[in-house]
């Protein structure tokens, strides 16, 4: 049985490319594992029966032979479970790829996150402006560190592996943002100042039906729009 994904059928210009269906459509081109997309309208309302496969009915939710599970980091481990491309088998290997994948989900994206909401969803409120300043600086030496952790490797376990689709994807999401001023005073993209120069996590352009990753088309939002993406 082919495994399958859920996502959206279309979403507003600045969640193209991040919604995170992307991140185990990824693993899948990786490892060339075949798979179908379960297409939701984002504008309107999951089905009840939906909510039973996720609590709050996000996306994404994968399906595999009788099994399925939601949100995306374990996703990205029960695919690691089938290929060792994504999921390294010496006990360190795994431990690190482990490891990086829950800070990536744990320790980076929530400042990911409360930067969206400053920047897209609560855009031009008061304490948003008042936050901003802050937040930075505090994501700032957060990436500085990262920047240091990975500075002896090329990638997080030591090879590529799903904790690398987790930490660029959530990377991802600071933007255009002047993050990269403040991480390291220069005017490319984060990800590219905190990891590239490094040698560490690459930002790869899976296929992913011939569309870029990066969002250019759309890649892991073949749908969307309104809400909280
Ligand atoms: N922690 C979850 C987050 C899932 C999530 O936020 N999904 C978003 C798309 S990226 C979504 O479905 N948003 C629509 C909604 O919340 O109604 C995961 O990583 O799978």
């Amino acid at each position: 049985m082919t495994v399958e994904i859920t996502g959206f059928s279309w979403v507003p210009d600045f969640a193209q490319g991040f919604v995170r269906d992307l991140r185990p459509r990824w693993a899948c081109e990786e490892i060339g594992l075949p798979y179908t997309t379960r297409l939701f309208d984002a504008a309107q309302p999951r089905a009840e029966s939906y909510y039973d496969e996720q609590p709050w009915g996000q996306v994404p939710v994968l399906k595999d032979d009788g099994l399925h599970l939601f949100e995306s980091g374990a996703i990205l481990l029960h695919l690691g479970e089938k290929d060792e491309r994504l999921l390294p088998r010496d006990r360190q290997g795994r431990a690190d790829a482990t490891a990086w994948l829950f800070a990536a989900y744990n320790s980076v994206e929530p400042l990911m996150m409360e930067l969206s909401n400053i920047q897209i969803f609560a855009a031009g409120e008061e304490w948003a402006k008042l936050r901003r300043p802050s937040l930075l600086d505090f994501a700032g030496q957060r990436f500085d560190r990262l920047a240091a952790a990975l500075e002896d490797r090329e990638w997080l376990a030591g090879r590529f592996s799903v904790a690398d689709i987790a930490m660029a994807t959530v990377l991802r999401e600071a933007g255009d943002t002047d993050l990269v001023a403040v991480a390291g005073g220069s005017p490319q993209p984060v990800p590219q100042v905190v990891l590239l120069p490094h040698g560490a996590v690459q930002l790869r352009r899976p296929r992913l039906g011939g569309r870029a990753a990066d969002g250019t088309g759309a890649a892991g939002c073949e749908a969307g729009s309104g809400g909280m993406y």
